[in-house]
């Protein structure tokens, strides 16, 4: 397999997953500031011009949520088993992850990144709204438990705190600290270190 990837990018997150399994992929670096990502190479494996890709034989997954599943499910212990309700769990955790929580932390990062005057601070504070709104049902759920899904450490949590992670860069999670506690326990592990190196 090779992970088509960035460090600074959604790709951290099934490169996380990678370092947690031990699965054997080679990770190829995608030059963005180059715009590797545009060329017409890239652009056969993915069609959207964006990283992750990940490429498994003849087979290409795009989406870095879907790859992170994906890759899970090849090693025992970091996905529940298929047709338990842990199993329903996760897939509500993982999807919540990329269509509910990130959405708010999205529409903060983008107008961050335009010069300051050009920002429009009614963007700024509903993408806050938007997930703020997310760490109070994410709080509800941590309180009192180490990871999302029964006992053990599972991609969903991956999915989870490498949003919220992105979202302390932005200093969008002070206020909320049973999250920060929650995020700090998944940064802490050597995987998520070595995903971002
Ligand atoms: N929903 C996609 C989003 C992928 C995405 O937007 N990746 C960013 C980096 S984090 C990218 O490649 N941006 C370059 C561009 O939009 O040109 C995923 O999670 O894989």
């Amino acid at each position: 397999m090779q992970l088509y990837s960035n460090k600074f990018s959604r790709g951290t997150r099934p490169r996380w997953l990678l370092e947690e399994s031990g699965l054997a992929c080679e990770i190829v670096n995608v030059d963005m500031a180059a715009r590797e990502h545009k060329s017409e190479a890239y652009l056969k494996l993915h069609p959207h011009g964006v990283v992750p890709v990940l490429v498994d034989g003849d087979t290409r997954i795009f989406e870095s949520a879907a790859i992170t599943l994906y890759l899970a499910d090849k090693v025992p212990g970091l996905a529940p088993e298929i047709g338990t309700r842990a199993r329903g769990e996760y897939y509500q955790w993982a999807v919540w992850s990329m269509v509910t929580l990130e959405p708010g932390v999205t529409k903060v990062f983008y107008e961050l990144r335009k010069p300051e005057a050009e920002r429009d601070a009614a963007v700024i504070a509903e993408g806050t709204r938007m997930y703020h709104e997310c760490l109070r049902v994410l709080t509800d759920a941590i309180e009192g438990r180490e990871w999302l899904v029964g006992d053990t450490f599972s991609a969903a949590d991956i999915l989870v705190i490498a949003i919220v992670a992105w979202a302390g860069v932005m200093k969008l999670n002070e206020g909320f600290p049973v999250v920060e506690a929650y995020a700090a326990r998944g940064k802490a592990r050597p995987a998520f270190l070595r995903a971002r190196s």
